[in-house]
């Protein structure tokens, strides 16, 4: 939950917005936006305070003063409501599309219905803005980068444009003369599932050839500071870089401070201090009470004797604990379980053998049936599933018969792929009562399903709670789909009991999904985690919807070693005659 003062800041932002939007007075916007900011920048609680005592905030008004007390008292604001009630929420996103603002965004909703940013990236491409007054030629370009930029917002970068992104530069820095090693550290390393900006590590005798090559790449649009051992740029992506080079010899220290977190990091400085040592981003030190050596920063003294520095392996080992993979550390247990002797044997993507959840064109995926299941068998999996949108999500348009010629279709396929077991499935809509398409009796003809939440998105939390039960009840489905239907940055979470649905999943042997798509990564890390204590088995698919997506799983491995899952956790590990007799639900039989 966010601090109450920035619950109230982003309302009257929101007031502020709207104002502009429904073209109200300009002035009265202002007024509200800067009363957000002086509520968000305040450092007493607004919440033990009265409409007097708001008024003191400077910047504060009489009416906004009311508008915050009435929230304080009844969780509501009524003026905004009734703003609200006017514009669709989706209009108010696109006014924070660069080059759009309130007055386009409400023409284009008043005149061309757009009322969202997918919407209007949908109109953009399929060239609906051209000749609509105010827009010029190179507006669609411009929208369509504003739009990138906004979902990269909060600052932080999706998983798939940031690996990207670090393993260019990491190519690129590895081929300049005297670098020794180059990686990337930081929360990206840690496979986060979004990173405020990526962190190099290279080693050099000489930094200055590596830090010009950094600042002198085509893609990097600005340099934020340079030094001879950190420099910052930022690309034309709009993606912060660092970049830090230090001597081959204290490449593990280096490693291991940049790669964090933080949090991982003070608990091992913790663990150094008392074994009288001191861990720094230059190596482990031993330290003396009154020693001769020079001062560390923190006012310590080091007698110069470096105890390790040169791999992690070191480092870790010289504290007495084994080297802990980078997805752990977040100082969630993993120090405890790493004294213990109890790290998990983490899932690999080597570990994946097949994936249960993907698209073709027969609904909305971009490529064949034969192209997809080719590019499957290339991946050298064992099994495969085809599980194309089932008919209640109606602009699917999928009937009986398209589906039942496409499993004749994929038998047939069988003979050219005799490594890999061709599984004929689908994605199940879980309508609002937790009932699902299809009857018992055509179910019972798929291999494989996944039910996933599609719509009624707002329900309240017991009827979604009820929901996904039921769907897990379901002796004919096998996975739950991205669960919470969240897309980062965009949409949040359904409101549902997950303990509840997790206990139910592991009681009726249902598998849920580790969405694998570097949008969704739904369940996320902290959740796999609760789940997993439930008994949870899970599935880490691509949920592709072209050939390239199929890669994605390497996303849901991330997610799933934040959650501590090992190879047995995961269904599509298993060998096929194992998850055979797991599709066939036998709690519920
Ligand atoms: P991000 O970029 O927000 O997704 O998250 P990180 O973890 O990559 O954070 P970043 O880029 O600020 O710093 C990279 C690593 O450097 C971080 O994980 C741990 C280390 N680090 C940075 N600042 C501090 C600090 O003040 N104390 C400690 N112990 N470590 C730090
Ligand atoms: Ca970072
Ligand atoms: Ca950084
Ligand atoms: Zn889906």
């Amino acid at each position: 939950m966010p601090r109450l003062n920035d619950q109230v800041r982003e309302l009257l932002q929101e007031y502020a917005d709207l104002i502009n939007i429904t073209g109200g007075d300009a002035f009265r916007a202002r007024a509200y936006e800067k009363a957000a900011r002086a509520v968000g920048g305040h450092s007493e609680d607004v919440a033990g305070l009265d409409v007097k005592g708001l008024q003191q905030i400077p910047g504060v008004g009489k009416s906004t003063a009311e508008k915050v007390a009435e929230y304080l008292a009844t969780g509501r604001i009524a003026a905004l409501e009734a703003l609200r009630a006017e514009v669709p929420s989706g209009v108010r996103e696109m006014t924070a599309v660069p080059g759009v603002g309130p007055k386009r965004a409400l023409a284009l909703h008043r005149d061309l219905g757009i009322s969202s940013v997918d919407d209007l990236a949908e109109a953009v491409r399929s060239d609906r803005l051209s000749g609509v007054a105010g827009f010029g030629e190179r507006s669609g370009e411009k929208i369509l980068h504003g739009i990138e930029l906004l979902r990269r917002s909060g600052g932080r970068t999706l998983l798939d444009a940031a690996t990207e992104l670090a393993e260019q530069l990491v190519a690129a820095l590895s081929a300049v003369p005297g670098c020794t090693r180059c990686a990337y550290a930081g929360s990206l390393r840690r496979m986060r599932e979004t990173v405020g900006d990526v962190d190099v590590l290279a080693t050099a005798a000489d930094s200055a050839p590596l830090m010009a090559a950094l600042t002198g790449l085509p893609y990097v649009a600005e340099v934020i500071a340079s030094g001879p051992t950190k420099t910052s740029v930022r690309t034309t992506g709009g993606v912060q870089v660092d970049l830090r080079v230090v001597p081959e010899e204290d490449w593990g220290a280096a490693l291991v401070y940049f790669t964090g977190s933080k949090a991982h990091n003070i608990r091992l400085r913790t663990i150094a201090v008392r074994a009288g040592l001191k861990l720094s981003e230059y190596g482990l030190f031993r330290t003396t009470a009154e020693g001769e050596g020079r001062e560390g920063e923190d006012g310590e003294k080091e007698d110069g004797a470096k105890v390790a520095s040169a791999t992690e392996d070191e480092v870790y080992a010289a504290l007495g604990l084994p080297w802990i993979a980078p997805p752990l550390r977040e100082d969630r247990g993993e120090i405890e379980a790493a004294l213990r002797g109890e790290l998990p044997d983490l899932v690999q993507e080597s570990d994946l053998r097949g994936d249960l959840h993907t698209h073709t064109d027969l609904t909305d995926g971009l490529a064949t049936l034969e192209e997809m299941i080719d590019t499957a068998a290339a991946r050298g999996y064992s099994y495969y599933a085809v599980t194309d949108h089932a008919p209640d999500l109606v602009m699917q348009r999928m009937t009986d018969e398209k589906m039942l010629a496409q499993r004749e279709r994929l038998r047939r396929l069988a003979d050219r792929h005799r490594k890999l077991r061709l599984l004929h499935g689908t994605e199940l809509n879980i309508g609002p009562d937790g009932g699902v398409d299809w009857p018992p009796g055509f179910l019972a003809g798929f291999d494989v399903c996944v039910a996933s939440v599609h719509s009624h998105f707002t329900a309240d939390r017991a009827a979604q709670t009820r929901r996904l039960i039921r769907a897990c009840e379901n002796p004919h489905v096998h996975v739950i789909g991205h669960l919470t239907t969240r897309r980062i940055g965009r949409r949040g979470p359904i409101d549902v009991d997950l303990d509840a649905v997790f206990a139910a999943a592991a009681r009726t042997g249902t598998a849920i999904e580790i969405n694998s798509s570097p949008q969704r990564l739904d369940l996320r890390d902290e959740d796999v985690l609760r789940a997993k204590r439930h008994g949870v088995r899970f599935a880490i698919d691509s949920d592709a919807h072209a050939t390239g997506q199929l890669a994605y799983p390497r996303f849901g491995i991330g997610t799933a070693q934040r959650g501590w899952l090992t190879a047995e956790d995961v269904i599509n590990t298993w060998p096929w005659q194992r998850l055979k007799r797991f599709l066939r639900k036998d709690a519920l039989r």
